[in-house]
């Protein structure tokens, strides 16, 4: 049921391109320049990269469909993010996915990821641990279609149909002990495979590791996506199955997920170890935190054609699901 496409793309890339805008100030540096030549924003938001080339990944028609054990469940709560849709194209070419490069360019690169015999190991503490098949998951959970707004720490935004099944009934299928507090998701690494930036591969604390605690993977809005515009999930957007969860920032939203462990402790996780002042555990979408580099007060809306623009607005609190949330954090 995993997509199966010709892969004439998979040649070695030149895309890729060794900086990374987070760890590399060169990068950072031109990756500012570009948005003030554009757009006069340097200053304003956080570093965003161009992305040059729409037709340079497997277009999305050639997707194969997905085709749900039961008919798509459809909760109209879920189904207007009060904005148009980006254009899937672009979304499949503008991605963050460290394991494949240190740009927003790494679509080409991520269709190296391996998909055949894919396994989801969900243990801890739970009363019933269980490893899922990529094709076991979709089975085992009624499909939904959800489409949210995504909000990324580096103040870009988007809007995604993704489609998938809550994050709670997952949980109710292992049932989490008493003693679980936090929950642990991993990534898929292999350094043969993910040959991201060279330099970031080095002494980083892969594999890309995210965290939530157990009341946020109980929240209705937590997500887990094995799709998106109607079909399987692209690599680059973090085929089987990546997380989704709207109100943060979009790193916490780990994609192409091998583990999923209940803990008693808040886990450690990827970027917050890497930089805590930057990638709070706990961090939500937050217009009035300043990140140390930049305003989190605007986001650019990527757009809604196939070609790179954006639109600059306001950024909300909890990315506007307050409704949802801010019982999680004390009203
Ligand atoms: N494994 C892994 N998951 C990841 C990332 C990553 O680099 N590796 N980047 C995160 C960030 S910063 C964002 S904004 C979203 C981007 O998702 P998209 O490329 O599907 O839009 O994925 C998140 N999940
Ligand atoms: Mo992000």
């Amino acid at each position: 049921m995993l997509i199966k496409v010709p892969r004439p793309w998979q040649q070695e890339n030149a895309l890729i391109t060794p900086e990374a805008i987070f760890l590399d100030r060169r990068g950072f540096l031109r990756g500012l320049a570009e948005v003030g030549a554009a757009a006069g924003l340097a200053t304003a938001l956080g570093p965003l990269a161009g992305c040059r080339d729409p037709n340079s990944v497997p277009p999305p028609e050639t997707y194969a469909p997905i085709v749900p054990a039961q008919p798509l469940k459809k909760d109209a709560r879920f189904l207007d993010a009060g904005r148009p849709l980006t254009d899937e194209k672009l979304a499949a070419i503008y991605n963050n996915f460290y394991e494949f490069g240190g740009t927003k360019e790494v679509s080409q690169a991520a269709q190296a990821l391996p998909l055949e015999g894919w396994k989801v190991e969900v243990g801890g503490l739970v009363a019933k641990p269980r490893t899922y098949t990529a094709d076991e998951l979709r089975a085992s959970f009624p499909l939904e279609e959800r489409v949210y707004r995504h909000r990324c720490v580096e103040a870009w935004a988007m809007t995604v149909p993704w489609l998938g099944f809550p994050m709670k009934a997952l949980m109710d299928a292992v049932e989490p002990t008493a003693a679980a507090t936090h929950v642990r998701f991993t990534s898929y690494y292999d350094p043969n495979v993910t040959k991201g930036p060279t330099f970031a591969l080095k002494g980083l604390p892969w594999p890309y590791t995210e965290g939530l605690t157990i009341q946020e993977m109980a929240n209705d809005l937590a997500f887990f996506a094995v799709g998106v515009y109607g079909h399987d999930l692209p690599k680059q957007h973090g085929a089987p199955v990546r997380m989704v969860v709207p109100w943060k920032y979009g790193f916490k939203g780990a994609k192409s997920i091998v583990k999923i462990e209940f803990v008693d402790s808040q886990p450690k996780t990827y970027w917050n170890t890497i930089a805590p002042a930057e990638y709070g555990f706990m961090a939500n979408v937050e217009p009035d935190v300043q990140h140390p580099r930049w305003s989190q007060k605007r986001e650019r809306l990527i757009g809604a054609g196939p070609s790179f623009s954006w639109q600059e607005v306001e950024s909300k609190k909890y990315n506007g699901y307050g409704e949802w949330v801010a019982a999680l954090y004390g009203g």
